[in-house]
């Protein structure tokens, strides 16, 4: 099966994949940006189940139902506080999307949105993050139908679209 990546400008929460991303934090009771709009859509219930799940460590991944969101699935993936780039960020944020997909590939889920971890309120320069996250996709693409990156700005956009020229995927 021949899978699909397609960069999408769109808000994470209207996706109808089988399962969307969350850039979740390492309590994972919620927060600000895609988290905190990831909550509202799915409504309480998703809360409860993370309280059980009781945290993740940032780099690995974690399943729940998607509630009252179109995907049946949320993955929450922890991704790194860029703090200059010497402290791993690199090799963690490669290991959410690695994690993610091998969570879902585990749970026989098909299609799959990320939004860009870390690149909103950790900080990591998107330039840099745009090329792992889509390194690390491409690796596992064909196990997939289809996998979405969703931009949540034009900019945003433009940047995993010159990122994927550059590496020819
Ligand atoms: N759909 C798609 N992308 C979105 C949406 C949306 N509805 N909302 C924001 N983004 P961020 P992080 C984009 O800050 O940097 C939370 O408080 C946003 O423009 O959501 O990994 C967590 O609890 C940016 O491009 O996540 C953590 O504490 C991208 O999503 C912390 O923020 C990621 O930005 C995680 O920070």
């Amino acid at each position: 099966m021949n899978g699909k990546l397609r960069l999408v400008h769109a808000d994470i929460t209207h996706q109808d994949t089988d399962a969307i991303v969350n850039a979740a934090n390492e309590s994972l009771l919620g927060g600000g940006g895609v988290d905190g709009a990831i909550h509202r859509a799915a409504g309480p219930r998703l809360l409860e189940e993370c309280r059980k799940i009781g945290g993740c460590p940032t780099g690995q991944a974690r399943l729940t139902g998607g509630y009252n969101l179109k995907a049946r699935f949320v993955i929450h993936t922890v991704g790194p506080i860029y703090s200059g780039g010497k402290r791993g960020e690199a090799d963690l944020l490669a290991s959410c999307y690695r994690n993610s997909l091998q969570l879902a590939m585990d749970n026989q889920i098909r299609t799959i949105s990320f939004p860009s971890i870390s690149t909103g309120i950790y900080g990591y320069p998107i330039e840099e993050a745009s090329r792992i996250a889509l390194v690390e996709i491409a690796r596992r693409i064909e196990s997939f139908q289809e996998i979405r990156i969703i931009c949540f700005s034009a900019k945003d956009l433009k940047t995993y679209e010159a990122a994927r020229a550059d590496a020819g995927i």
